[in-house]
């Protein structure tokens, strides 16, 4: 008997590069505040919450700040991060992800977001995606952050299936823990030695053939 899957797709790094918008408006922060951050460093903060992504900042600046001024400066960092993506069309969808989506829905496999942006709503508006996806689950639903399961485990219960028949798409290292913690079969998009506990790797989403999808879900 066929065994019905769906999918969770994260999406900075998935469906759309928002990481570039990310870093640019913490590199300018950074800046503000006194000191530079490389593009290297931006890996670090990668699937991580705007919260914890301030503290991992402040921690490369060696600086300490009260409480009332981390608010202030993560209001500053969001609004220049939207700035960016308020200028966001359907032409910065990653390759390979419509041909995905339209051939999932063709096959009616359902399928939900998954990420830990709470910015995620109005960037699926923004590429005109919103519409495809059959629940969002982002970082406004979620108490505890990837690597923990949460947030694709509420994507499973709003796609009413079990964590076991869900595939996860992610980008980040702690979004690959989470679906395997979440035992889900997860795919890692990005270098295979930094994925390597994912179930599957491509390097990018171009290579997410249909080949391969038929595979998971027959
Ligand atoms: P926001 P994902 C994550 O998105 C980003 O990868 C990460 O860099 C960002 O800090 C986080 O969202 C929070 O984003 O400031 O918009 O709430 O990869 O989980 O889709
Ligand atoms: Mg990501």
């Amino acid at each position: 008997m066929k065994t019905e899957i769906a999918f969770i797709f994260d999406l900075d790094g998935v469906i759309v590069d928002t990481a570039k918008y990310h870093y640019l408006a913490w590199r300018n922060l950074a800046n503000s505040l006194g000191f530079d951050f490389t593009k290297e460093q931006n890996e670090q903060l990668k699937g991580v919450s705007r919260v914890k992504s301030l503290e991992i900042l402040l921690g490369i600046g060696n600086m300490k700040l009260p409480d009332e001024k981390k608010q202030e400066l993560l209001i500053k960092k969001n609004e220049e991060y939207l700035s960016y993506v308020n200028n966001m069309t359907a032409e910065e969808i990653l390759p390979g992800i419509n041909n995905m989506l339209d051939f999932l829905i063709k096959n009616d496999v359902k399928f939900a977001l998954g990420s830990a942006s709470k910015n995620a709503p109005l960037i699926l508006e923004k590429v005109g995606l919103i519409n495809k996806f059959t629940a969002i689950v982002d970082g406004n639903q979620v108490t505890k952050a990837k690597p923990d399961p949460e947030v694709f485990l509420l994507g499973a219960e709003k796609l009413k299936m079990k964590p076991t028949n869900c595939v996860v798409v992610e980008d980040a290292i702690a979004g690959v823990k989470a679906a395997n913690a979440a035992n889900m079969t997860s795919i890692g998009i990005g270098n295979a030695d930094t994925l390597k506990e994912a179930n599957y790797v491509f390097e990018d989403t171009s290579k997410l053939t249909t080949e391969f999808l038929k595979s998971l879900i027959n």
